[in-house]
């Protein structure tokens, strides 16, 4: 295996003068971190809903203790699973962080999750209690496990409750959250984060992001996943500024909020640049201090555009739920479109290979898959380096780009879908003899889930997508879909599918 030259130092990406001290960023915990600012600074707002109805530092240590009072008084103990899937909502964060501070292992859970989604995830973490905002939810997971307490996010109760628990304990080392995950696997694996790599990699953006207690950052992502919850709400709480959350994207909705609210930061996945872009009132996105892209590559033309449009160079970044955050455009340096920039502090990126896979090592990195000790250690090199399954290259700057994958994975509209999970459901269909699924080019989607089918009996999209309606979240559904009269296969007979995404296919075209 031939090892490539390491890319541009990290230092690139710390104010001038400052340190990054690697050892002390991953022996905290962030609840370390929130005690100083509600013990520092009470009153200060930290989280806000976009009306401005506001939550200062000590409603939020009051309001996350009562929660976390609440869920040990219902049984619940450091190092129980509690599944969290509901809407973004001040009550829901208040609720994660009741978690953390009980020392119970958060699991965030996609709401667009069906059936048989949620019960794997049940299955699998074996969760004590369910944090939800939908009877339907509730349901299923009853179904899945009656022995799971379920609470929605508010968690009224007019029980009385033991007001002398212990709280704020835990250890750097302890599970914070398990983020699932797939790979290759086809079915999700959960990746184990610890206190300290949640806290490593959110002190890093701050470094290099320069985030400070004077930001606010329009939050619309989803909280469910490592870029909404790892990022922007663990950076908020972590550089001590403040966040107005929104229950989903919404444009008008983020230029009120950076309005009405004096925002400096927004985050967001290459579709949400795709949709502001064109918008009529997008430059007013140009007040902002910094906007920040990741989740999937964010075109260079359209970092082009959303600068003609706000005089905004979007910074992108690179990151994985097993790993938080990784490289990093700098902020005060040049902000390379088409590239995701140099390693954040205390991480290693390393390219290993041909064609070379990108491996990292660092204090946020996970050290697991829950319950997977095969998996994990398929994952890590003989040098406890991560194998992230990305291809990539350093240009000329030593600015990584990412140039592919090594895994098989398609990313539309930020979510990761296993083409594997969606042929396997889509095979259950009688009509259907065989099925390959790929990602096409998109320009909103960035890719989209497009399978190739051979049937028995013609099988229409629509028809395809209610079949699949009670196995699989919406957004795996195919948007597009060919019949096809066989799948293409190499000689040893695996199907093609570079020929399939490259929409080079139809037999009868060869
Ligand atoms: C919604 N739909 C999608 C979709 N999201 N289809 C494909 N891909 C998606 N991502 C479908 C719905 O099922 C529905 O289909 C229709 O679109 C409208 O639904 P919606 O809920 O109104 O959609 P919308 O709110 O517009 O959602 C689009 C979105 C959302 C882009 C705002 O997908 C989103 O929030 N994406 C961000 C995901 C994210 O946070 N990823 C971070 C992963 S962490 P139908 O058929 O019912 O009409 C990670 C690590 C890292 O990757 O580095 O950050
Ligand atoms: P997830 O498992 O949801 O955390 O998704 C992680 C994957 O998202 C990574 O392995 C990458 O393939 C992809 N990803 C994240 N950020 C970027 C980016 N800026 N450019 C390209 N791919 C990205």
């Amino acid at each position: 295996m031939s090892l490539s030259k390491t890319p541009a130092s990290w230092q690139t990406h710390l104010p001038h003068g400052s340190t990054y001290d690697a050892s002390a960023a991953g022996a905290g915990t962030p609840v370390g971190v929130w005690q100083r600012h509600w013990a520092d600074e009470p009153e200060r707002i930290c989280l806000m809903d976009p009306l401005g109805n506001g939550l200062t530092w000590r409603q939020f240590e009051e309001g996350s203790r009562k929660k976390a009072e609440q869920l040990h008084a219902a049984g619940l103990r450091a190092g129980q699973r509690v599944l969290c899937s509901s809407e973004s909502s001040l009550e829901g964060i208040l609720a994660h962080a009741a978690c953390l501070r009980l020392g119970a292992v958060a699991l965030p859970t996609n709401t667009a999750y069906r059936e048989a989604e949620l019960a794997h995830v049940i299955g699998d973490a074996r969760p004590s209690a369910a944090i939800v905002d939908q009877t339907q939810r509730a349901d299923w997971i009853k179904k899945s496990d009656p022995g799971i307490k379920i609470f929605s996010p508010d968690m009224q109760t007019l029980q009385e409750i033991d007001s002398s628990v212990e709280l704020d304990k835990v250890g750097p080392l302890d599970p914070a959250l398990i983020g699932y995950t797939s790979g290759t696997t086809g079915r999700p694996k959960g990746a184990v984060l610890s206190h300290a790599n949640l806290l490593a990699s959110v002190e890093a953006l701050r470094l290099a992001w320069r985030w400070s207690a004077q930001d606010r950052l329009v939050l619309c992502l989803p909280l469910f996943h490592m870029h909404g919850l790892g990022v922007g709400l663990h950076g908020t709480l972590h550089a001590g500024g403040s966040a107005v959350v929104l229950a989903g994207f919404d444009p008008d909705v983020v230029f009120d909020s950076i309005e009405d609210h004096d925002a400096t930061l927004f985050f967001g996945v290459p579709t949400l640049y795709h949709r502001l872009v064109d918008h009529p009132r997008v430059n007013e996105l140009s007040r902002l201090r910094l906007c920040v892209s990741g989740s999937a590559p964010l075109p260079a033309e359209l970092h082009g555009q959303f600068e003609k449009a706000t005089g905004q160079r979007i910074v992108e970044r690179y990151g994985m739920t097993e790993t938080a955050m990784l490289v990093s455009n700098p902020t005060d340096g040049e902000r390379r479109p088409g590239t995701v920039g140099l390693p954040l502090p205390g991480v290693e990126v390393r390219l290993r290979g041909e064609p070379a896979e990108i491996e990292v090592k660092g204090p946020n990195v996970f050290s697991g898959y829950w319950e997977r000790p095969d998996a994990t250690a398929e994952a890590f090199t003989e040098d406890d380096f991560f194998r992230t399954g990305d291809l990539g290259e350093y240009d000329d700057e030593g600015y990584l780009r990412i140039s592919g994958r090594a895994k098989e994975l398609i990313i539309s509209g930020g979510y990761n879908v296993y083409p594997r999970e969606v042929e396997e459901a889509i095979r259950l269909h009688p009509d259907v003899e065989e099925a390959a699924v790929v990602g096409t080019a998109s320009p909103e989607w960035g890719e989209s889930v497009t399978a190739y089918l051979v049937v028995r009996k013609d099988v229409p999209l629509d028809d395809l997508r209610s079949f699949l309606a009670k196995e699989l979240a919406p957004y795996k559904h195919p948007r597009i879909l060919y019949v096809v009269d066989r799948l293409p296969r190499n000689a040893l007979g695996k199907i093609q599918k570079h020929r399939l995404a490259a929409g080079q296919v139809l037999p009868d075209d060869e």
